[in-house]
């Protein structure tokens, strides 16, 4: 198994000389509404971290406010100035592999956490002069793309915007739902555009095991999945869920670690899992759980965080592994962004092309960077 020695290798140790936080914005193309909110900008955390061997960036994907998860971008740095920066400056050297285990004392946090030890493997690999995807033991050099889709005000509306994904290329189609916009717009997409449309739905926690009839009125659409119909921590629920609808549940806020993934998948409360490295603390739990799923039969595929080309790349890479079967909401930069911090990722035939250069993620641009910045905060030892 390479693909599990790769991670657990180091392929340089970093010495950190300074860590940056800086704070982006970028406004979203349109407006993005989800079961929790309606988000028109994205606010970002990115991490450099310096050394003298070259430096490193990592991505914070905690959205600005506690609705996704409880993380939020403010905690997010707070938690890195205060509790998980000291403790890796006190390590003195580090390699991206050690990190997890340096920052175990400081209980949750996992985007925070994540976004540090992305900054470190990015720091280590470039040094190295490897690819994300060669360290991963990736096997494609371009990845199918899905498209994540909002609720919209209407289902004629729904119905023009999934229209131009799908002349855009997208190969997969998700909605998102929730109670009152989910069998009436699922009905509508499927009619128009055939049976042959890899479609699926997310509820981001919206229903309830009560709402398990009119869930099951989406059986008859033959949907690839429904991504996370009840809370986070409604494992059992999820369980007896799947028992009553035909649609395959997958679990994605509900996977918190690659222990919470092979106890959801031991407990029968999933048959698909969404992988999203910084809701598991970072890339190499993200590969782990990947491996995991596999090795029990569980189709997996990544999700999204309307990453910055940063964290775009990375997620690429991920999905770039042999144990992605289904496509992912790896979209082009332009699905959620006119301007980006690195060069844009374009859709190829419906694919995202895995980048191949050394690090984590593309080149950032630096005009690009400066134009977009809120705020910096340099940390040193
Ligand atoms: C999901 N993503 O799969 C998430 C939810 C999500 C692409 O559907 C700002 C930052 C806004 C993160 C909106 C997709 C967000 C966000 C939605 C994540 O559940
Ligand atoms: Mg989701």
């Amino acid at each position: 198994m390479t693909t599990l020695a790769a991670h657990r290798t180091n392929v340089a140790v970093v010495k950190l000389s300074a860590v940056e936080l800086r704070r982006i914005s970028l406004p979203l193309v349109a407006p993005f509404r989800t079961s929790f909110g309606t988000e028109v900008t994205k606010d970002a955390l990115l991490i450099r971290a310096i050394s003298p061997d070259g430096d490193g960036w990592g991505e914070c994907v905690a959205m600005d406010e506690p609705l996704y998860s409880y993380e939020y971008v403010d905690a997010a740095q707070d938690v890195v100035r205060r509790f998980l920066l000291p403790r890796l400056f006190a390590a003195g050297e580090v390699s991206a592999g050690q990190v997890a285990q340096l920052l175990s004392a400081v209980k949750g946090h996992p985007m925070a956490k994540a976004a540090l030890e992305m900054a470190i493997l990015d720091a280590e690999l470039r040094q190295a002069g490897q690819s994300l995807a060669t360290f991963f033991g990736a096997t494609r050099d371009r990845v199918p793309s899905g498209v994540s889709v909002g609720i919209m005000d209407s289902v004629p509306q729904l119905l023009d915007t999934v229209g131009g994904y799908l002349d855009a290329g997208y190969l997969r189609i998700k909605l998102k739902i929730e109670p009152g916009w989910d069998v009436e717009p699922v009905r509508a997409v499927r009619e128009r555009f055939g049976d042959d449309l890899l479609l699926q739905v997310d509820a981001n926690t919206a229903y309830t095991l009560g709402d398990a009839r009119q869930l099951a009125k989406l059986d008859p659409f033959d949907l690839l999945l429904i991504e996370q119909p009840l809370p986070e921590d409604d494992v059992r629920g999820h369980a007896e869920l799947a028992k009553r609808i035909k649609t395959p549940v997958c679990l994605d806020e509900s996977v918190t670690s690659a222990r919470a993934a092979a106890d959801v998948i031991a407990l029968g409360a999933c048959q698909i899992i969404n992988v999203k490295p910084g809701r598991v603390g970072g890339y190499l739990e993200a590969r782990r759980i990947a491996a995991i799923a596999a090795a029990n039969g569980v189709p997996v595929w990544c999700g999204g965080m309307l990453e910055t080309g940063i964290g775009r790349g990375a997620n690429a890479a991920l999905a770039a592994c042999p144990e992605f079967t289904l496509p992912g909401d790896v979209s082009a930069s332009d699905r959620f962004y006119a301007r980006d911090v690195t060069p844009p990722f374009v859709l190829e035939g419906g694919h995202i092309r895995v980048p191949s250069g050394p690090g984590v993620g593309p080149e950032v641009l630096p005009d690009v960077l400066d134009e977009v910045t809120v705020s910096v905060e340099t940390i040193r030892p």
